[in-house]
């Protein structure tokens, strides 16, 4: 019998009007204040109405089957699954139940593991209302070829540059998870020590983006700030690589290009940032790599 892969991602409202059942789901059935749902419809608005997450998961997903098609005959198929939208994962787990599979290979495209992330997707497949049997990769951030994706990226990006930094940036989470041991903080910086040891940069750091004001403390710095400090200390050239994600989405298009961009405007600083992995064949590979190295044994 095939194996399914379930290719989770976070998911992405289809149009504006979608917008509110969309950051209702984000916050778990309580609608937002229309301040809030305001301030998010803008950022969609500035990014050109919505985000492509939804198309570009598709991508993904559709060249992953063909890629192990190619090196896996008849042994996979492949499903998406959105942790906030359509089609939504308990959607994505009803599709293989229907095509008669039972083994589950549970990947989510976002490298680090969380409680507050991989562990909540992994939750949801495990209450969407069917037996399966879940081999879920709790995380893949130190896969060979993602390490070597980025950091050939990252060449691509700084050539012609000298003096130069580069900022490794995830999506912020609340401080609280590092006191409950929360590995999230300790894999980003183990992925950006690779990174930066294949790519031969000694000039760079972590920091933070995206946190909401929840009124509780996030993990920091935060990247705009660091932007700032860099400036203030002389600092010329920052190159923002945001290997917590693998698409263009709201959370690169508005706060990389859009916010991080208009800082560096201000503050006189020559900003670029990493091309995503997006539909990237090698990272097509690398993700085909995690799946072959997390599936049961035949
Ligand atoms: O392009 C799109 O339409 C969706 C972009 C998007 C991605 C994404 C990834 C992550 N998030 C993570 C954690 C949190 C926590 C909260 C939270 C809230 C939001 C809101 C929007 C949003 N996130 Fe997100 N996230 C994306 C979008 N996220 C919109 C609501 C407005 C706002 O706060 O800005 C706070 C709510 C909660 O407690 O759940 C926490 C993490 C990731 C990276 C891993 C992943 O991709 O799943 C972690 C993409």
């Amino acid at each position: 019998m095939k194996t399914a892969v379930l290719v989770m991602a976070y998911g992405s409202p289809t149009t504006l009007d979608d917008v509110k059942a969309y950051y209702t789901d984000i916050r778990r059935g309580r609608p937002p204040s229309a301040e809030a749902l305001a301030d998010l419809t803008g950022r969609y608005r500035s990014i050109g109405g919505t985000s492509q997450l939804t198309d570009i998961t598709h991508a993904q997903a559709g060249a992953l089957e063909h890629l192990l098609e190619e090196v896996a005959p008849d042994s996979y198929n492949v499903y998406v699954g959105m942790k906030h939208w359509h089609p939504y994962i308990a959607e994505g787990v009803a599709n293989i139940v229907a095509d008669g599979l039972e083994d589950v290979v549970g990947l989510v495209l976002a490298p680090h593991f969380s409680s507050k992330s991989i562990g909540e997707y992994q939750t949801k497949v495990e209450t969407a209302g069917h037996e399966v049997n879940l081999h879920m990769v709790s995380s893949w951030y130190d896969e060979p070829g993602f390490i070597a994706l980025v950091a050939s990226n990252i060449a691509a990006s700084i050539e012609g540059w000298h003096d130069h930094r580069v900022f490794f940036t995830a999506h912020s989470l609340p401080q609280r998870i590092l006191e409950e041991g929360d590995p999230y903080a300790d894999q980003l910086k183990e992925s950006a020590e690779l990174i930066a040891k294949e790519a031969d940069i000694d000039d760079w750091e972590v920091a933070w983006q995206s946190a909401s004001h929840t009124g509780e403390p996030w993990i920091g710095p935060d990247i705009l700030e660091r932007l700032d400090a860099f400036r203030s200390e002389g600092g010329e050239r920052a190159l923002i690589a945001p290997i917590g994600f693998v698409s263009d989405h709201l959370e690169i298009l508005y706060d990389v290009d859009i916010e991080c961009v208009e800082r560096a405007a201000q503050l006189g600083l020559d900003l670029r940032r990493i091309n995503s992995p997006n539909d990237d064949p090698r990272f097509i590979q690398a993700l085909a790599n995690v799946v072959l190295r997390s599936s049961p044994s035949r």
